[in-house]
């Protein structure tokens, strides 16, 4: 997959790095305080071993309150010039706001990750203009109501259709296929049961033909099932990661970039071995 300045083999699943620029992450030592400790953080993910570093300054977390425009651009574009200044790697730029989109671009970002899949106004526009990658992710309602009753005929199906649709409105605004990425949204208007029964039928989704993206890192279909709390998911979280690898995705999003890099090394050398008649 072609990047702004570099090429991506997606042969084998890469790792993205998440950092966050929400309001609770500067209750204290504002702004600038933040930018280094963000910088800090980001330059550990990338020695860990992050092929991309997701950028998001909206919460998007069940139940989170809308943020302005101007509030957005003021938490990521100088978070975003001060990575592409100091660091090769592909910054993605996690929104669903046109503008956020274009200036994030022209600050250095290369990757759009939009988790309501360019719906809203300006975006498809923007995204075919700024001509990068783009990850389609699937969301049933939003973010402040999405987990109060979600429901579909067949969760695989339905997902699977909605990418249908989204890619058919993408190639028509001229955004090439090739730049497509999709994922199934995780967490996002699903129960748990959807989203086990998405993880389980992942492989599923691979015959529309575009790489696949996952982020279920910490997420509650983790904390549901095994009753830990926030900082305790880590081992669920490599277990999802690894089987959505070996259902073919292909950017695992995560918080915990070093063991999920560990982890899918793992899978790498068995995998290494299966292709070649059990031989290396
Ligand atoms: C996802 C995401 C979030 C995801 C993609 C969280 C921004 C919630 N989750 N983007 N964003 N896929 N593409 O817990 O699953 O990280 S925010």
């Amino acid at each position: 997959m072609q990047f702004k300045h570099s090429e991506i083999d997606l042969a084998r699943p890469s790792v993205m790095g998440i950092v966050n620029v929400t309001p609770d992450s500067f209750s204290d030592g504002g702004r600038f305080v933040h930018l280094d400790a963000a910088l800090r953080q980001v330059e550990q993910m990338l020695k860990d071993g992050a092929t991309f570093i997701d950028v998001g300054g909206e919460s998007t977390r069940p139940g989170a309150q809308a943020v302005s425009t101007e509030e957005e651009l003021q938490r990521v574009i100088p978070l975003i010039e001060a990575i592409a200044q100091r660091f090769q790697t592909i910054i993605s730029i996690d929104t669903s706001k046109a503008k956020v989109m274009r200036e994030a671009c022209q600050a250095g970002a290369s990757f759009i990750n939009d988790v309501r899949a360019l719906q809203e106004e300006g975006a498809l526009q923007v995204a075919t203009e700024m001509a990068v990658p783009v990850c389609l992710m699937h969301m049933q309602g939003q973010p402040r109501s999405m987990q109060h009753a979600p429901a579909y005929v067949d969760v695989v199906n339905d997902v699977r259709e909605f990418f249908q649709k989204r890619i058919k409105a993408c190639v028509q605004s001229g955004i090439k296929e090739e730049n497509l990425i999709l994922d199934p949204g995780f967490g996002f208007g699903k129960t748990v049961a959807h989203n086990y029964q998405l993880l389980a039928r992942l492989a599923d989704l691979q015959s529309l033909g575009a790489p696949l993206l996952i982020g279920l890192s910490r997420k509650s279909m983790i904390g549901n099932l095994l009753q830990r709390d926030m900082h305790e998911r880590l081992a669920g979280s490599l277990a999802g990661a690894l089987i959505a690898a070996q259902q073919g995705a292909k950017i695992i999003r995560v918080h915990d970039v070093k063991e999920t890099v560990d982890a899918l090394r793992v899978l790498a050398e068995v995998e290494a071995y299966k292709e070649n008649n059990n031989e290396r």
